[in-house]
């Protein structure tokens, strides 16, 4: 029989747990933002973990998404997951690991890509960490080589165009310096022509900073957004650190890409939490932190009381540290490696015959 005071005690607090949390006139659930959190605290974990690694010498190079977790698992978890062009294609870049633990990338291989491990299942330990590709969910590699992401994004758009009925849609995701390169601005333009505007979510993680050059050098324009306007695309500004807004925001771009068939663009404002990358020593800096904010906003509603915070902390650490354990006792690429599965294997490849040597499962 159940403890009547347990009961009870779940009986007062359930009286008291706001259903949702709410900015202005948006609200999630409160089931939602359990999650959510969840989702942000496990993302955290695993990229501290991650730096820590890139000091020890369990790693080396480190770069990620500390700062961008509110708007990357609020991204991930309203993506169309599958593979093929009903599902939505991601063109993402390096600061997205929470998008990938929001689709349901395991923690331990994103620490496989730090670890630079064989059994790293994004490069076979062969990348940069956050350089994911997951084939069956339609991620695309993602290049170190900003922004050309955007200019191959109206490509998979062109092809779910043409699926009769179809609802997929094509992400791209960059930073406010990338926007910079002709890129972004191609992006624009193939995504808009009047004789074939394509479903492409163009999405821009402001968050000031282009390594170590400042957004207010370099842009005359008030808000990246704007740009968007003299093409005719509907865009908008979000605080990327507010999981309700960033919610609400991603739906209505899904929602309008979706259904109407045609470009939208975010420019979400977030915060760059160890600078750029290990490079630059990846030390914490004093920027507003999308998870201390919003647990102070769960635990004024109710929905969180400290302890189960603290909870969430504890198991994500845990999972994370067993993860390294695993993933540092698992062999390294071997030389021959170098150069396998750089190619997709095509009949057709007039430029490279031959200069490919299958996929990691043939
Ligand atoms: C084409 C190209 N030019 C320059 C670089 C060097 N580079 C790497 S990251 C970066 C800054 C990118 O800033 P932003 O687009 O705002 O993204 P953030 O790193 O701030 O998320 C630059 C210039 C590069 N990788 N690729
Ligand atoms: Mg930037």
């Amino acid at each position: 029989m159940a403890d009547p005071d347990f009961v009870a005690a779940g009986q007062r607090r359930a009286a008291t747990v706001a259903p949702e949390l709410s900015t202005g006139d948006e609200s999630l659930p409160a089931d939602l933002c359990v999650r959510i959190h969840r989702i942000m605290v496990r993302s955290r974990k695993m990229e501290e973990r991650m730096i820590k690694m890139a000091k020890s010498g369990e790693g080396y190079f480190w770069i990620g998404g500390p700062g961008e977790e509110a708007f990357n698992t609020c991204l991930g978890l309203q993506v169309k997951k599958g593979r093929g062009p009903e599902f939505d294609y991601l063109h993402l870049h390096y600061r997205n690991e929470a998008t990938l633990v929001a689709m349901g990338m395991p923690l331990i291989d994103g620490i496989r890509q730090m670890a630079m491990r064989r059994t790293d299942p994004h490069s076979m330990g062969r990348n940069f960490p956050g350089h994911f590709c997951v084939p069956e969910w339609n991620v695309l590699p993602v290049s170190s080589v900003i922004e050309n992401q955007f200019v191959v994004a109206p490509g998979t758009a062109m092809m779910q165009k043409r699926v009769p009925g179809g609802d997929g849609i094509t992400i791209v995701v960059g930073g406010d310096a990338g926007t910079a390169e002709g890129d972004f601005a191609s992006c624009l333009i193939w995504s808009s022509r009047p004789v074939n505007p394509l479903p492409v979510l163009m999405i821009v993680m402001n968050n000031g900073w282009g390594i170590s050059t400042c957004y207010s050098s370099q842009h005359a324009e008030k808000h990246i957004a704007d740009r968007a306007r003299p093409f005719g695309i509907p865009a908008e500004v979000v605080d990327g650190n507010d999981p309700v807004a960033s919610w609400h925001s991603i739906r209505r771009a899904m929602s309008h890409c979706r259904t109407k068939r045609t470009p939208y663009l975010i420019e979400a404002i977030v915060s760059r939490l160890h600078g750029h990358s290990s490079s630059s020593g990846a030390a914490r800096v004093n920027e507003p932190d999308c998870i201390e904010m919003f647990e102070t906003r769960l635990l004024r509603a109710g929905i969180l009381d400290a302890e189960e915070i603290a909870k969430v902390h504890e198991e994500a650490a845990a999972e994370v540290e067993e993860a390294v354990e695993q993933a540092m006792s698992e062999p390294l690429p071997l030389p021959e490696d170098v150069e396998r599965f750089t190619y997709y294997p095509s009949p057709v490849d007039v430029v490279y015959p031959g200069d490919y040597t299958g996929l990691p499962q043939a």
